[in-house]
């Protein structure tokens, strides 16, 4: 069901603590992590602890939730400082745009220059 955790979804499973991430930010909502990967010196993923696939399924099902995830990314990026220089807020969207991991997430990248269009 929309929402519930997925016992087969790596990212439900960071929010219920059996996967270990480095975790920079909580909320009811919200849980923040550095991405395992990183393609800037800022780069944290911000998911909902509440299961959707991407963030345009979030969005439409619980509004409130998909601002969480925003208004979180401000705040990383404000922590990280690089709220200063600009920062990006990436949401792929589909195996074509690069989705990897089908549990909605914001990636947070700053602290280096980001070109346009991205690739
Ligand atoms: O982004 C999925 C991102 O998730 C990708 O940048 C790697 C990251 N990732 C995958 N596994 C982990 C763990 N265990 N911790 C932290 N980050 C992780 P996408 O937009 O779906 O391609």
């Amino acid at each position: 069901m929309a929402g519930e955790p997925q016992a087969d979804c790596l990212f439900c499973k960071i929010v219920a603590g059996e996967v270990p991430a480095t975790i920079v930010r909580e909320t009811d909502t919200t849980v923040a992590f550095r991405d395992i990967n990183p393609q800037a010196p800022t780069h944290v993923l911000v998911i909902p602890k509440v299961h959707h696939p991407d963030a345009a399924s979030l969005a439409t099902a619980e509004p409130q939730i998909a601002a969480d995830v925003l208004c979180e990314a401000r705040k990383v990026a404000e922590e990280d400082k690089v709220d200063g220089t600009g920062f990006r807020i990436v949401f792929n969207t589909g195996t074509g745009a690069g989705q990897t991991v089908f549990h909605a997430h914001a990636h947070v990248l700053g602290g280096r220059g980001l070109n346009w269009p991205p690739g």
